[in-house]
């Protein structure tokens, strides 16, 4: 028995284009100015030789994606990138490590990135694998305002992209996430072989989390060669909008991003997912590993359709 939450999202993947739109849009316009996007720039602190196994990723040790393996950043050469986001419009900046988990040592240097960063006046996010609740304290501490870790897919289809860590593994750092009062960040990724009712599942799972995520990173898959999904079709862009606004509706208070995959998108296709209630994205030529919009089209686009950047 699919849960009420799954079966109301699935219906709602199932309805037609223009009844899917009017819905999200009353609902986003209920909790948001319709015109804001929240910006976030990403930098990967700790690239590749992963020990995971999640199929999509080019950082994993187990594939040949061409991403070589280097160590955790210096933070002087952090904070520079830091504050060239925030010189370049970036209200968050979120640093990610190619970790299974953190080892305690780290997590010093990761803290007082967090609290340089936080020093520069944006806000933070980090995503480093699985946490115990003591690390989320240790970077509660340090001023933490998100953390971001995602389910991916639906607990049904994740053990074929995934089988190096659990479902449970992740909800178990969520909970820990949540616990420590950080915000929690976790959305998943469509386009990876999944089926409609897994797009539904996932996000029962995130709507059904007490409270749900306040910010829901909706990605498209970044096929990379050498990775296990590195030959996948891409995503029609439509299934991407009807999965935009269905995040929307069945979280109307969160932050819904459209995440990894703009690069493939065309400005109206983002159109079409801004009118479908996102409203954040990622911001800069990168995002952890592979390419992102520039700056000067978002900027172009955002003029185009009279949309502001929060700051
Ligand atoms: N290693 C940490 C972890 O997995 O928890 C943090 C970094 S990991 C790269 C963050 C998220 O990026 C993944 O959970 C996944 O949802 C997303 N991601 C990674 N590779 C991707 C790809 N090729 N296309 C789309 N999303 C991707
Ligand atoms: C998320 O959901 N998407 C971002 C962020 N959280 C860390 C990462 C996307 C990564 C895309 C593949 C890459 O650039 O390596
Ligand atoms: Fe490692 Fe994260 Fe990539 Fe999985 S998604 S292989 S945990 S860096």
């Amino acid at each position: 028995m699919p849960s009420p939450t799954r079966a109301r999202i699935a219906a709602l993947l199932a309805l037609p284009l223009p009844e899917l739109i009017f819905q999200a849009q009353t609902v986003h316009r209920q909790h948001f100015d319709p015109t804001q996007v929240q910006i976030s720039t990403l930098l990967s602190i700790k690239t590749g030789g992963c020990p995971e196994d999640c199929g999509y990723c080019p950082q994993s040790a187990g594939f040949d994606a061409g991403v070589p393996a280097s160590k955790l950043m210096d933070i002087a050469p952090v904070l520079e990138a830091a504050q060239r986001a925030k010189d370049a419009g970036a209200q968050r900046f979120c640093m990610g490590a190619a970790w299974r988990s953190p080892k305690d040592h780290d997590l010093d240097r990761v803290a007082a990135m967090v609290e340089g960063v936080k020093a520069l006046g944006m806000e933070t996010c980090v995503t480093l694998g699985m946490l115990r609740p003591d690390q989320a304290a240790r970077l509660k501490s340090a001023g933490l305002d998100y953390y971001n870790h995602n389910l991916d897919t639906s607990p049904e289809f994740y053990g074929s992209i995934i089988t190096t860590r659990t479902y449970q593994d992740r909800l178990d750092t969520l909970a820990a996430v949540r616990d420590a009062g950080i915000n929690v960040c976790c959305g998943g990724i469509i386009g990876m072989g999944e089926d409609l009712d897994d797009r539904a599942g996932l996000l029962a799972t995130l709507a059904d989390l007490d409270p749900p995520p306040e910010s829901v990173p909706i990605n498209a898959l970044v096929a990379v060669k050498g990775t296990k999904l590195g030959e996948s079709a891409p995503i029609d862009p439509i299934d991407f909008v009807r999965t935009i606004a269905a995040a929307r509706i069945s979280m109307p208070k969160s932050w819904v991003r459209l995440s990894a995959g703009r690069e493939a998108l065309s400005d109206e296709a983002q159109a079409l997912c801004f009118l479908a209630g996102a409203n954040s994205i990622f911001y800069g030529d990168t995002l952890l590993t592979t390419a992102n919009p520039a700056a000067a089209r978002d900027n172009a686009l955002f003029d185009r359709l009279g949309m502001t950047k929060l700051s």
